[in-house]
């Protein structure tokens, strides 16, 4: 981010260089309210017209014109794309860099030339520029009239850039979330937050890291495997031995069965134990080729692990891997048979906890999908196994635990899940954790990854470092992906590591060796 200011810092410099010149667009009449910023836009080389010299100030912008000159604007480099649209690869780079989920704007290019949201391109444009400014929430909502109509997942960077003075309602106040806006109007977006990013150097205070005084943390954590920390409990927000002491679990998460199963055996286990976790995760894809394609042998596979790692005296999750699969309410039958027969096998064993859905996407909301799904599953785990910890998780691949945490499910030992990646997400979803945990919602990472949210990328080891030291202090429980020789950055092992014998350090990838240091620190 501190790149992208200076690189914004630069271009703004060039604008203020370029002086005066008359504006190069017959359609951009001097003296309207736009024309000023269009030509400094333009001669800063970020703005471009139609090849017939046109500017058409009033067209509304679409989505890969929008990101483009974000883009640009941040000094974003493009990477490769999935389409051969002119701008895919600027919009694949700002899906990576977090600029937006894949949802908002799929990387298959449907969208690319719709016309964008209002609360879209605000998200993109704070995201991009202005990441660490902050708006009060009781404050500016109500600068807007229709702030009602404003989606949820808008709320954070639309309040930020009312307070920061980027954007203003219109006649009525209204901010009219789901309208598009004009070329001429995001062009003023643009030059509001160059202009910001560019002087906000030291002006703007970072919001702090440290958790706030409401923010439950213990002070001291337990650690060690099943036999010394017996049936797990959840009180409060915090995951507990059987003693009641605060306990944190470390340890790692398979990937998908059905491709890297391998590393699912008795030996791997035991090395992840040797090297200090108390903890693993069975990652059970649901789809891709999973569980609901080959049922028994899947199963069989599971229970394998599931069994290696008791025996390895560590806690382990049993995850009803979902993921093309967005909703989990699509396989919920399915979902309860499996949990049904887990929990008749494991439902007296204190090593199990339960994962009902790893990461709901797409067109999913709490309220409508995910919270009855688990009010569908729970009550069978329940059956059998009355007192083990369940985990949930939510829209937005497991991001959205703020709205769990506004509309909880009833009952105890339940937790909900948080995933991350080092490379996509930082501060703003770690601030929603400390939200929910001031809430009293209890959160489990269940899955992390040293990479962006693709699975590869980086290493960022340093972004991942901040992220570990901030669960620490709250005594966040962490499961690692992935436990694999895959070639991709988030993968533990480097490639050609065998399942069959004991690692050495030189075994571990870059993010395996940082994350294994970690499990017992
Ligand atoms: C999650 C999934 C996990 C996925 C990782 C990394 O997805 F739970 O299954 O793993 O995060 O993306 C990846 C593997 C790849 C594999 C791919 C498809 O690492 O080797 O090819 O799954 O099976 C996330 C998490 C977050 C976000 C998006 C995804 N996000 N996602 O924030 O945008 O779309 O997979």
């Amino acid at each position: 981010m501190r790149k992208f200011k200076i690189l914004a810092g630069a271009c703004l410099c060039a604008l203020l260089l370029t002086g005066t010149a008359s504006a190069a667009f017959p359609d951009v009449r001097p003296g309207t309210w736009y024309a000023e910023a269009v030509t400094e836009m333009e001669e800063a080389g970020i703005l471009h017209g139609y090849p017939d010299g046109t500017f058409r100030p009033g067209a509304s912008i679409t989505a890969a014109q929008f990101v483009a000159v974000t883009a640009r604007c941040a000094g974003l480099s493009p990477v490769p794309g999935q389409t051969d649209h002119w701008a895919a690869g600027q919009l694949q780079a700002a899906l990576q860099a977090g600029w937006y989920d894949w949802d908002e704007i799929p990387p298959t290019g449907e969208r690319f030339d719709k016309p964008i949201s209002r609360q879209l391109a605000v998200k993109i444009l704070m995201r991009a520029l202005l990441p660490e400014v902050r708006g009060d929430y009781n404050t500016e909502s109500r600068k807007m009239q229709d702030f009602s109509r404003l989606e949820g997942r808008y709320y954070e960077p639309v309040l930020a850039a009312y307070a920061a003075g980027i954007v203003k309602g219109d006649d009525q106040g209204n901010f009219n979330p789901q309208k598009g806006l004009t070329r001429a109007e995001a062009c003023i977006l643009f030059q509001k937050a160059m202009k910001l990013s560019g002087a906000g150097e030291g002006g703007n205070t970072p919001a702090p890291e440290d958790p706030r005084p409401q923010v439950p943390q213990p002070s001291e954590t337990a650690r060690g495997g099943v036999s010394e920390n017996g049936w797990l409990q959840v009180k409060g927000t915090q995951l507990c031995n059987e003693r009641g002491e605060a306990v944190v679990l470390r340890g790692m998460s398979t990937h998908g069965m059905q491709w890297y199963g391998q590393y699912a055996n008795s030996r791997s286990i035991r090395n992840t134990a040797d090297w200090g976790a108390n903890l693993f995760r069975v990652a059970m894809y649901t789809g891709e080729g999973g569980y609901l394609s080959s049922p028994d042998s899947i199963k069989k596979k599971v229970m394998d692990a599931v069994d290696a790692a008791i025996t390895s005296d560590l806690y382990v999750i049993i995850d009803w891997h979902i993921l093309s699969d967005g909703n989990p309410m699509s396989h919920v039958e399915e979902a309860k048979a499996f949990f049904s027969e887990m929990a008749a096998r494991y439902g007296d064993s204190p090593a199990v906890l339960y994962e009902i859905c790893n990461e709901p996407n797409g067109n999913v909301t709490w309220e409508g999908d995910v919270k009855p799904y688990a009010q569908a599953v729970i009550p069978v785990i329940r059956e059998r196994a009355p007192k083990s910890v369940i985990l949930v998780g939510s829209p937005t691949w497991s991001q959205d635990i703020h709205m769990a945490a506004r509309s909880p499910l009833e009952g105890e030992n339940l937790m909900y899940t948080l995933h991350f990646y080092a490379g996509t997400h930082g501060a703003d979803l770690r601030r929603r954790i400390d939200d929910v945990l001031a809430a009293g919602a209890p959160v489990f990472v269940s899955e992390w990854g040293t990479s962006r949210a693709d699975g590869s990328g980086g290493v960022f080891l340093k972004e991942a470092g901040e992220w570990l030291d901030f669960l620490d202090r709250r005594g966040i429980s962490w499961a690692n992906w992935s436990l694999c020789d895959k070639g991709e950055t988030s993968a533990a092992l480097r490639p050609g590591t065998s399942p069959n014998s004991a690692w050495s350090r030189e075994n571990l990838s870059e993010s395996g060796q940082f994350v294994f240091s970690r499990f017992a620190d």
